[in-house]
C-alpha cells in the first residue's frame, strides 16, 4: 500500500498525466489492466481549446519533444461526459483531475466546479505546461503566484491536491515550498522540460508549435536531481516523473524520494510499461502466505 497526498493507493506507479487516455487506451488493451494505482488525466481548462497545429510529436536523442497545446473540450464536456466514461474504463482505480488555466481565477473556478463531482479523488494543478504563452508554467515559475493559486484552490476544496512543477526553473524547492505553504498535500516532479528541435533549412521549430517539451530518458537527471533536492529541504510527498520506463529507473526515483512514481512516455512504446514495473515491485508473496 502506498500513501499519496492522503490517498491509498494499491502500488507507487501512476501515468503521468496527458500520456494514457484511458478511453483511447482500451481499444488497444481491451480489457487489460490499464495498471496505474491512481489514474491521472490529461490537464483540463476552463473553455474548449483545439491544440496546437501539427506535427505535435517529435523523436529527439533518447527522447521526445512535444507540443500538444492542450486540446480538450473545457470543463462542461469534461463533467459531463470524459470523466464518467474516463471512470467506466478505470474502474475502482481513483481518478486525478489535471487542471489548467491561464489565471489564478481559471484554477480557482475549475477547483470549484469539480468539488463533490463523483469519483473525482484528487486535483493536479498543472503549473508547468511548457506549451502555452499565457498561464500554467507563468504562474509555476514565480514563487508568489504559486503560493496564491495553490491557496486559493485549497479554499475552494478539501479534496487532496498535487501540484506539478517544471525542471525548467531557477529554484524548483523555493516553488515547492510554495506549494507546501498553499496547501497542497504533493507536488510532481517534474513535467516535461523545455526544449526545441529545428529545422536546419528553414530555421523554424520542426514541431508546430514554438517549442516543445522534453520527456523520456533525458529528462531522467533533471527529474531525479529535482526530486532529491525537495526531498532533502522539505516532508512533502512527492511524485516522480521523467524518464521512468523499467522497474530500475522507477527505483531511483523511489530511492532520490519520490513516494511514486508515473509513467509518460514509455507508454507510447509500451502500454503495459506501468503494469510490468507494478508487478516488480510488488513484495514477492512468502511461500506461507501462497
Ligand atoms: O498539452 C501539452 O502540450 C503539454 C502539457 Br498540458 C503538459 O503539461 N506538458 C507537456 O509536455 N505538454
Amino acid at each position: 500500500m502506498t500513501l499519496l497526498a492522503g490517498l491509498r493507493l494499491d502500488h507507487p506507479v501512476l501515468n503521468a498525466s496527458g500520456t494514457l487516455d484511458a478511453i483511447a487506451a482500451r481499444d488497444v488493451l481491451g480489457d487489460a489492466t490499464l495498471g496505474a494505482a491512481a489514474h491521472v488525466t490529461k490537464t483540463i481548462f476552463p473553455d474548449a481549446r483545439p491544440g496546437n497545429p501539427s506535427p505535435r510529436i517529435a523523436e529527439t536523442a533518447g527522447g521526445m519533444l512535444n507540443s500538444i497545446g492542450l486540446p480538450g473540450p473545457g470543463i462542461a464536456a469534461f463533467i459531463d461526459d470524459v470523466l464518467p466514461r474516463t471512470r467506466t474504463c478505470v474502474g475502482v482505480t481513483p481518478v486525478i483531475v489535471s487542471i489548467g488555466g491561464e489565471s489564478v481565477s481559471d484554477y480557482e473556478r475549475l477547483a470549484a466546479l469539480l468539488d463533490g463531482v463523483p469519483g473525482v479523488a484528487a486535483l493536479e494543478l498543472n503549473l508547468s505546461c511548457p506549451n502555452i504563452e499565457s498561464g500554467c508554467i507563468s504562474i509555476g515559475a514565480d514563487v508568489a503566484e504559486t503560493l496564491l493559486v495553490t491557496r486559493r484552490v485549497r479554499a475552494t476544496t478539501a479534496l487532496p491536491l498535487l501540484v506539478k512543477l517544471s525542471p525548467s526553473v531557477s529554484d524548483i524547492v523555493a516553488l515547492a515550498a510554495a506549494a507546501v505553504d498553499g496547501g497542497a498535500d504533493a507536488v510532481t516532479l517534474t513535467n516535461t522540460a523545455r526544449g526545441l528541435a529545428v529545422r536546419v533549412d528553414t530555421g523554424r521549430s520542426v514541431l508546430g508549435g514554438p517549442g516543445g517539451g522534453l520527456s523520456g530518458p533525458p529528462l531522467r537527471p533533471l527529474a531525479l536531481a529535482a526530486v532529491y533536492a525537495v526531498r532533502v529541504a522539505l516532508g512533502v510527498d512527492i511524485v516522480g516523473v521523467g524518464g521512468v520506463d523499467s522497474l530500475a529507473t522507477a527505483a531511483e526515483l523511489l530511492a532520490a524520494g519520490a513516494t511514486a512514481v508515473a509513467v509518460g512516455t514509455a507508454t507510447f512504446r509500451d502500454p503495459t510499461t506501468i503494469s510490468r514495473i507494478a508487478a516488480a515491485l510488488a513484495p514477492p508473496t512468502s511461500i506461507e502466505a501462497r
